[in-house]
């Protein structure tokens, strides 16, 4: 049994949560393969709108497994498809995700948190892309991810220096969204992530699908596909739903149809 993420439903929320706990939650293939079935099982769950990873209240996960990766050679990964392999499976998942970040995310652990749709974080969280220091590059995402999230001169000196962000310096440049408590931070995760689950599912898939477009393409196109996904709005009992019932002063009871 693959005991290096746990799985947790509660509600309409999925719970991944990293567990090495004697190698800082490392990111070696049991993690990242229990986060890969993890979040199939939670894609074809249609009871799951949202889903939080997390790891424990010391580290979210102090990055890709250096022990297991020091004797790789070029050919090693290249055949093996490193990464790619079981890095990827969050940036097809089609429901929310929000990282949940208390102690370290460093290296993979950072790039994991910016796969993920929203970062909240814990006020003893510490976000860092080290690899500079062991020769490496942050592969898998970071040289991409950080500048798209904190901007070209953050990026390059977290980069280059290998320096640690505080949870508040990462508020501020934009890295996460929230900072609470480190005795809160599930809690009010879990509330939030409550709370959205609450909402019409395809009106949340559209949404991600169409931000994260932003992402991909110049803006007209951009636009273009976000009037699309608009107007398929229009095709859903729940957007029928949702407008009658603020006519109609009640609460809305969505049936994500
Ligand atoms: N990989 C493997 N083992 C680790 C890792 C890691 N990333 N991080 C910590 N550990 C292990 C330590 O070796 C130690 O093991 P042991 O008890 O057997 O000696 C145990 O966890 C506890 O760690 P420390 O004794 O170091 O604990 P401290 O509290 O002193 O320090 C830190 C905690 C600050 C988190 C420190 O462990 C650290 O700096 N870790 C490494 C951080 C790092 O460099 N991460 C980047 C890794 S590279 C990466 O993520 C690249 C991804 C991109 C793709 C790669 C393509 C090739």
């Amino acid at each position: 049994m693959n005991t290096a993420v746990l799985k947790e439903i509660v509600g309409q929320v999925g719970i991944l949560t990293i567990n090495r706990p004697d190698a800082m939650n490392a990111l070696n293939d049991d993690v990242m393969n229990g986060l890969t079935l993890g979040l199939d099982e939670f894609e074809q769950n249609d009871a799951i709108h949202c889903v939080i990873i997390t790891g424990s209240e010391k580290v979210f996960a102090a990055g890709a497994d250096i022990a297991a990766m020091r004797n790789y050679e070029y050919i090693d990964v290249y055949r093996d498809n490193f990464i790619t392999r079981n890095w990827e499976r969050l940036k097809t998942f089609r429901k929310p995700t929000i990282a949940a970040v208390s102690g370290y995310a460093l290296g993979g652990g950072c790039e994991v948190a910016m796969m993920c749709d929203m970062v909240f974080a814990a006020d003893n969280a510490k976000f860092s892309q080290p690899e500079v220091r062991i020769a490496t590059l942050p592969g898998a995402g970071a040289t991409q991810r950080l500048p798209r999230s904190v901007g070209k001169a953050v990026a390059m000196d977290l980069c280059f220096t290998g320096r640690m962000l505080t949870a508040a310096e990462a508020l501020q440049f934009g890295l996460v969204s929230r900072v609470y408590p480190k005795a809160e931070l599930m809690h009010e995760t879990l509330e939030q992530a409550q709370a959205i689950a609450a909402y019409s599912l395809p009106v949340l898939m559209m949404m991600k699908e169409s931000l994260n477009r932003a992402f991909e393409t110049p803006l007209n196109e951009g636009l273009a596909f976000e009037r699309k996904m608009l107007y398929a709005t229009f095709a859903l009992e729940d957007r029928k739903e949702g407008m009658n019932a603020f006519i109609e002063k009640r609460p809305a009871n969505f049936n994500n149809r």
